[in-house]
C-alpha cells in the first residue's frame, strides 16, 4: 500500500483554540493550552503516526499585529507555515466573523492549496447559532470545505482526523515512524513550566516571561533540571516569588509534577528567577531561546 504523508498547518487569531485541536487530533496532551491569548509562541510539530500514513501537525502562535520584536519572530512561525502546508487549516470560534478575522483572511489568501475552514468551540452555542455561523464563513470562502468541530469536547475530531488524514499526498514518511514532535524534552519541560506562570499569575507576568532549561541530567531513577525563569522586571521578579518564596515553590511543585508526568520519572526541579529587562526585544536572546 502506498504510503501518505503531509503537512497539516493550523493557524488562526489567538486564543481560538489551535493547540487544544493539536492535542486532540493527536490524542494527546503535547502543547500547551490556556485561556490566555499568545500562550503558543512557536511553530511546534506534532506527529501522528499510523501504518501507512503520518500526518504533520503544525501549532503556530495566533495571529496579531506585532508590537514587539517577541510577536514579529512569532509571526514569522506563522509565516513558515502557509509555506509547507499540504492542508491548511484556518481555525475560527463560534461567533467569530469573517468581517473581523481580516488578519486570518489575508495571511490564508497567500496559500493556494486545500484550505479548511473549522468554527471551533461549537459547544458554546446552539443548533440555529453553529448554522448561521457555518452559512456566513462559506459564503466568505467560496470553494473552501467548512465544518464545525469542539476541540475541546472532541466533538467532529474523528471524522476531521480521517478527512485530513484521506487528504494527504503519498509520500514517505518526514520524521522516524516513533517521533511524536520535532522538539526535544527540554523544549517541552520549559512549556510546561511557562503553563503554570500563565496558570499562577495575572496577564502581564506570563507576558513577559521566559523559560530557560539550563541543565537536564538523567540519573537511573531521577531527572535533575535546573531552569531560569526570566522576567523583564525587579517588580515581576517579586511577583514570581512571592512572600517568603512561597509562589515560587507553588509554582516549582506544580511543575514538577506535569514534568514528571511527562518524562516518567521522578524529577529534582530548581528553578531561579532572574530579571532581563530587554529579553523580548533582542534579537541575538530571541534566536537563542529558539524564536
Ligand atoms: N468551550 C470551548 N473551549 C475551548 C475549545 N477549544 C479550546 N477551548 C479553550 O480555549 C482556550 C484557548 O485554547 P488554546 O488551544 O490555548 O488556543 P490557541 O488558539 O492555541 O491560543 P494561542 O496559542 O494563545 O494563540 C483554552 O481555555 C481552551 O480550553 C472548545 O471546543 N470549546
Ligand atoms: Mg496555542
Amino acid at each position: 500500500m502506498a504510503h501518505k504523508a503531509g503537512y497539516v498547518n493550523i493557524i488562526g487569531e489567538p486564543n481560538v483554540g489551535k493547540s487544544t485541536l493539536v492535542n486532540a487530533l493527536l490524542g494527546e496532551k503535547l502543547v500547551i493550552t490556556n485561556p490566555k491569548a499568545q500562550t503558543t509562541r512557536h511553530r511546534i510539530l506534532g506527529i501522528l503516526n499510523g501504518d501507512d500514513h503520518q500526518l504533520v501537525l503544525s501549532d503556530t502562535p495566533g495571529i496579531l499585529e506585532p508590537q514587539y520584536k517577541l510577536q514579529q519572530r512569532m509571526m514569522h512561525a506563522v509565516d513558515e507555515a502557509l509555506i509547507d502546508a499540504d492542508v491548511l487549516v484556518m481555525l475560527v470560534e463560534l461567533g467569530q466573523t469573517p468581517e473581523r478575522s481580516e488578519l486570518l483572511l489575508k495571511r490564508a489568501s497567500r496559500f493556494d492549496g486545500t484550505k479548511l475552514l473549522l468554527v471551533n468551540k461549537i459547544d458554546t452555542g446552539d443548533q440555529v447559532k453553529v448554522a448561521e455561523a457555518l452559512q456566513r464563513w462559506q459564503e466568505a470562502l467560496p470553494g473552501v470545505k467548512v465544518a464545525a468541530i469542539s476541540a475541546l469536547h472532541g466533538f467532529n475530531i474523528d471524522d476531521l482526523r480521517s478527512w485530513l488524514i484521506g487528504h494527504l499526498p503519498e509520500h514517505p514518511p518526514y520524521f522516524p515512524k516513533d517521533d511524536l514532535s520535532d522538539r526535544d524534552q527540554r523544549f517541552f519541560v520549559s512549556e510546561i513550566i511557562r503553563q503554570h506562570v500563565l496558570d499562577q499569575f495575572k496577564q502581564e507576568v506570563p507576558y513577559s516571561t521566559q523559560v530557560v532549561v539550563n541543565s537536564f541530567g538523567e540519573a537511573e531513577d531521577i531527572v535533575r533540571i535546573q531552569a531560569d525563569v526570566i522576567v523583564m522586571r525587579e517588580s515581576q521578579k517579586g511577583i514570581l516569588i512571592g512572600q517568603g518564596g512561597t509562589a515560587l515553590r507553588r509554582l516549582g511543585t506544580a511543575a514538577r509534577k506535569d514534568i514528571e508526568a511527562f518524562v516518567g520519572t521522578k524529577v529534582f526541579l530548581d528553578l531561579k528567577v532572574k530579571v532581563d529587562p530587554d529579553w523580548r526585544e533582542d534579537e541575538k536572546k530571541l534566536r537563542n531561546y529558539g524564536y
